[in-house]
């Protein structure tokens, strides 16, 4: 499985095309839809949310509910698009004046966004070339292709979840869940996605302060997947052990600038023997890990307990207070050009990583389990964990 996505902030839409989507699954518009929706959402989301509408157009891969194994085709239009045909014009510009008038060209690069970088890089004079691509609007269709992946899981019995576990300095004390459905609920009834309702207040008013202040803040998401068999990924190649994989991808989501496993970064402080985890059996299960402090790897290798990962967002560069930066045309200091933003974007970008983290947990599965049928998938699934059980 393997995925592209296109498309400008301002631009008509965003485009995806995942192609080794297995044949035979169910998939109507509203699955990916509700995903989309839980994008939007969150306490500290900008104006531009309250402008789109996020919904799906399945173009291809997709015959009366059931994909196809082709090609599937998923558009998101940008409704703030009409403001912005001129600006964000296909055609050639036919005069000099016009450049002035309908550019809104940016020539103070933002710190910390990739303005500067890419223009220097791809020769852009105007770094609203590079802006436009670099925003995290593309996340809505790598969301659409998450959900995808997720109904290809739901399939196979494997649940992603994901919510927030700390925003501008404020941690979330009481986490405790009983079952990952539970989870689910708590989080999405939270403005924050955090378990926490006396943290999460905490964080709403750091949010409301940073806004107030024309800053941001950024935080840390954590994504659990449940139901997996032991042995996706694999052990005898760099490039292909699962934890780099969704490593990878974790760091590739707009902001994000660090992952851990399971205790993560903890494990450096531990001895060893309060690492690992014991290893179990019994009949009806099989084998299993008394703990989970590698959050469901070994080796690069799923063990079979819960993936646990964490992501760690920094705050979003584009700020209402800006901070110092040179106009690339007149090398004069000056502030950083404003554009709309967000003051914390950490609960929309949790679901971006559920996403982003179920893409590759399927495309694995469906490497090491076979590509053509879900039913030829789940069937394969069943005698894998009946060897593994007594193996
Ligand atoms: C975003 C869309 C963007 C921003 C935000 C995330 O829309 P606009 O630029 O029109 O306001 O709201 O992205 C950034 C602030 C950024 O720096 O990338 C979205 O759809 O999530």
């Amino acid at each position: 499985m393997r995925y592209i996505t296109a498309g400008e902030s301002h631009g008509p839409q965003l485009t995806t095309i995942l192609e080794g989507i297995p044949a035979q699954l169910s998939l109507v518009a509203e699955d990916i839809n509700e995903e989309l929706a839980r994008r939007q959402k969150g306490h500290g989301r900008g104006r531009r949310m309250q402008i789109e509408k996020d919904q799906v157009q399945i173009l291809s891969g997709v015959r009366h509910g059931k994909t196809l194994g082709s090609p599937v085709t998923l558009v998101v239009k940008n409704d703030d698009w009409t403001h912005w045909t001129k600006v964000m014009g296909i055609e050639p510009l036919e005069s000099e004046q016009d450049e002035e008038d309908i550019k809104r060209k940016i020539t103070r690069p933002r710190p910390g966004h990739a303005d500067l970088v890419g223009a220097i890089k791809y020769g852009h004079r105007d770094m609203r070339n590079v802006l436009e691509r670099s925003s995290a609007r593309e996340t809505t269709v790598r969301v659409a292709a998450g959900a995808v992946a997720k109904k290809l899981l739901s399939e196979l019995g494997i649940t992603v979840a994901g919510h927030v576990l700390e925003i501008g300095g404020v941690k979330a004390e009481n986490i405790s869940y009983n079952s990952l459905e539970e989870l689910k609920e708590r989080s999405e009834n939270s403005p924050v996605r955090c378990l926490d309702e006396a943290a999460a207040q905490k964080m709403m008013a750091a949010i409301d302060q940073a806004k107030e202040d024309g800053d941001s803040i950024g935080g840390v998401v954590e994504v659990i997947v449940d139901g997996l068999p032991a042995g996706i990924g694999s052990y005898t190649h760099y490039d292909l052990k699962l934890d780099a994989k969704i490593a990878a991808a974790i760091v590739s989501i707009n902001a994000f600038k660090g992952v851990e496993f399971g205790i993560g970064f903890e494990a450096a402080r531990r001895p060893g023997s309060q690492v690992h985890d014991e290893i179990i059996w019994n009949e009806e299960d099989g084998y299993s890990r008394k703990t989970n402090n590698l959050g469901g790897f070994e080796g690069g290798m799923t063990t079979g307990m819960p993936i646990v990962v964490r992501g760690v967002m920094k705050p979003i560069p584009t700020l209402y207070k800006p901070l110092q930066s040179v106009d690339i045309d007149t090398k004069e200091v000056f502030e950083a050009s404003i554009e709309r933003s967000d003051s914390c974007a950490v609960p929309a970008a949790s679901v971006v990583a559920e996403a982003v983290v179920a893409w590759e947990i399927a495309q694995a599965i469906v490497d090491q389990f076979g590509k053509d049928r879900i039913d030829q998938i789940k069937e394969n699934i069943a005698s894998w964990n009946e060897r593994a059980r007594n193996y």
